[in-house]
């Protein structure tokens, strides 16, 4: 008998009332096969499904709970928010004492507004460096991912890339034409688009680190490079922190590749796993949003007090515990033993890695770029991901999405990792 026999039940039923069975397309399981489980609840770093199943999440709801599933300190201060009220519409001290937060955590950062997503938030970046530059044209970077707005979803990442739709039906031809799009890493396309379009270009949107075709790094002096070219050209650089941000270290990925950014997105932790998102930067800029500035953006739900509440208890768990530190630890033991188990198999495997996010592609190509990451053999991913699951490891359904750790990832949790994909790669032969 089938060991997911509710969750079959709920995704048949789920087919019934909603497209695809699923809220968000990248929960399919399109591109691996088979059907998404259905969760009962989560603890730590482990789910337990409706069917009773316990797995050791390395999704972490795509990211957000960098303190592992339900974390006291973040439970506690949701329902003490929430015996207050669930939603006001009108300023809360949470916003402020948030925004205070993560100014001091990032430099650079004047002035923040909190939204809902990461989409917002990136939509809202885009639209307030286009009415604060007064130009059109936007530079993203194939295989990144900003969320899905209109403008960004042209050769975007994540599930519209794992789905083969990197150009979404829906976005009209004359929204589409103002972005451009460069492959990573490639400074003398960078240079050359700058020649020929720098004076016209509003905004440079790019995830510093991006996760969203896998994982790849940038390489060295490619983001200073972006910088002066913005810089020289009086376009608005954003960086895209939704997965990096507050899990890369307090400052995320800029403060690690030590790059200023004029405008910057969060998502995911800075939420706690309540639904947040967020964008600040230069004051100069932050200052041109209704209600100071021509640019309007706006959110009945906007620095809503549970998810305003969810974010401050995380920030400042992170904050108080050497969080950065384990999250380091269980990340280095992730890489060194799943190098060396694809190794003992002569299973060609390129294990990324930057502190807690992850990403192993099937190839022997090194992966810089979103050229490089589709070498990657896609079959393989899917019998892996199978095979970890079918022993209890629950890893993102597609070879395009990045892997999360928490600080709950033990490394009992990171040991029985390795001995699943040990049995895994035994099974490739
Ligand atoms: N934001 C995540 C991108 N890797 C995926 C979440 C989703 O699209 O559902």
């Amino acid at each position: 008998m089938s060991l997911r026999r509710r969750s079959e039940e709920l995704f048949a039923e789920a087919l019934r009332h909603t497209p695809g069975g699923v809220n968000s397309p990248v929960r399919a399981f399109r591109a691996v096969g088979g059907q998404p489980f259905f969760v009962q609840s989560a603890r730590g770093s482990r789910l337990t499904d409706v069917d009773g199943n316990e797995l050791i999440d390395y999704v972490l709801t795509w990211g957000p709970a960098i303190l592992g599933h339900a974390h006291p300190r973040v439970i506690e201060a949701v329902q003490a928010a929430a015996a207050r009220g669930t939603s006001f519409g009108i300023p809360n001290p949470a916003e402020v004492e948030l925004a205070a937060l993560v100014k001091s955590w990032v430099p650079g950062i004047d002035k923040v507004r909190f939204c809902n997503s990461g989409t917002e938030a990136c939509m809202s970046a885009i639209r307030l460096a286009r009415g604060f530059t007064r130009r059109d044209r936007i530079l993203k970077f194939d295989g990144c991912y900003h969320g899905h707005a209109d403008s960004l979803l042209v050769k975007a990442g994540s599930g519209a890339l794992t789905l083969g739709q990197p150009d979404s039906a829906g976005v009209p031809a004359d929204v589409a034409k103002h972005t451009l799009v460069l492959p990573f890493n490639d400074p003398d396309a960078l240079v050359a688009l700058f020649e020929q379009h720098g004076p016209h270009l509003a905004a440079v949107i790019l995830e510093l680190v991006p996760a969203n075709a896998g994982l790849y790094l940038p390489r060295p002096g490619y983001l200073e490079l972006l910088r002066e070219l913005t810089r020289a050209h009086g376009t608005v650089l954003i960086a895209d922190e939704v997965m990096t941000g507050f899990r890369l270290g307090r400052a995320g990925a800029q403060g690690h590749f030590g790059l200023q950014p004029d405008l910057t997105t969060f998502g995911k932790v800075i939420g706690g796993g309540l639904p947040v998102g967020a964008f600040g930067g230069r004051a100069e800029i932050m200052d041109h949003l209704a209600p100071l500035g021509p640019v309007y953006q706006a959110g009945t739900l906007s620095g809503n007090p549970l998810a305003m509440a969810a974010g401050l208890a995380t920030l400042r768990e992170l904050e108080s515990t050497d969080a950065f530190a384990r999250l380091e630890h269980v990340g280095a033991r992730l890489e060194s033993g799943m190098k060396a188990v694809a190794a003992a198999h002569a299973v060609p495997m390129q294990f990324q890695r930057i502190g807690s996010m992850f990403c192993g592609y099937f190839t022997d190509r090194p992966v810089w770029s979103l050229t490089d990451a589709l070498t990657s053999d896609r079959a393989r991913f899917g019998t892996f991901f199978h095979a970890m699951l079918d022993q209890g490891v629950y890893l993102a359904p597609s070879q395009f999405e990045a892997g999360f750790l928490s600080t709950a990832h033990s490394d009992a949790d990171i040991d029985q990792t390795l001995a699943a994909a040990d049995r895994a790669f035994a099974g490739f032969h």
